[in-house]
């Protein structure tokens, strides 16, 4: 069964995810207004997996058989300057929401519950994955500079991002 202290940081966790996909969705207006669509492109996509991220942990405490508690979601700090600072703030934020993992593996280890163990495993490799992709971004874009020849290329590049479902394995 799951630990009452599991089930209340779970649904915390599924408010974060949810704000992620608005802050990332925030950051796709600001770069669609700024006519870099491919970057626009890239951030929608993350916002879709953040939404199912957020259902991913609804249905499993759904499957527990626990009572969901949805909170009121924050407005995103919308203070974007340039796609430099809108990645440093996005590296800022996923290595705020893998400490939020990390805090929810501990206490499920804390409190014996192993299932719930088990289910963050598949968001602690998820976290490794979220922060390389950016920290690769913010890699191009220091090494060819915020330029507009190389922001074109960039650009180009985040444009051809997918959306695939996110399925928990
Ligand atoms: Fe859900 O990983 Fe980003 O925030």
């Amino acid at each position: 069964m799951i630990s009452e202290n599991v089930k209340k940081i779970l649904n915390e966790q599924i408010n974060k995810e949810f704000y992620s996909a608005y802050l990332y969705l925030a950051m796709s207006a600001f770069f669609d207004n700024m006519g870099l669509y491919g970057f626009a492109n890239w951030t929608k996509v993350q916002a879709r997996e953040e939404v199912d991220h957020g259902m991913i942990i609804f249905d499993y405490l759904v499957d527990q058989n626990t009572n969901i508690e949805l909170k009121q979601i924050d407005v995103p700090d919308t203070d974007f300057k340039s796609p430099m600072q809108v990645f440093e703030k996005i590296l800022e934020h996923e290595k705020y929401v893998t400490s939020s993992i990390d805090a929810i593996a501990h206490l499920s280890l804390e409190e014996c519950d192993l299932a719930s163990l088990n289910f963050i495993n598949w968001y602690l490799k998820e976290q490794i994955e979220e922060e390389k992709n950016t920290g690769d971004i913010i890699t191009k874009l220091k090494l060819f500079g915020d330029e507009q020849a190389s922001l074109y290329l960039i650009n180009k590049e985040l444009a051809k991002r997918e959306y695939k479902k996110h399925e928990y394995s």
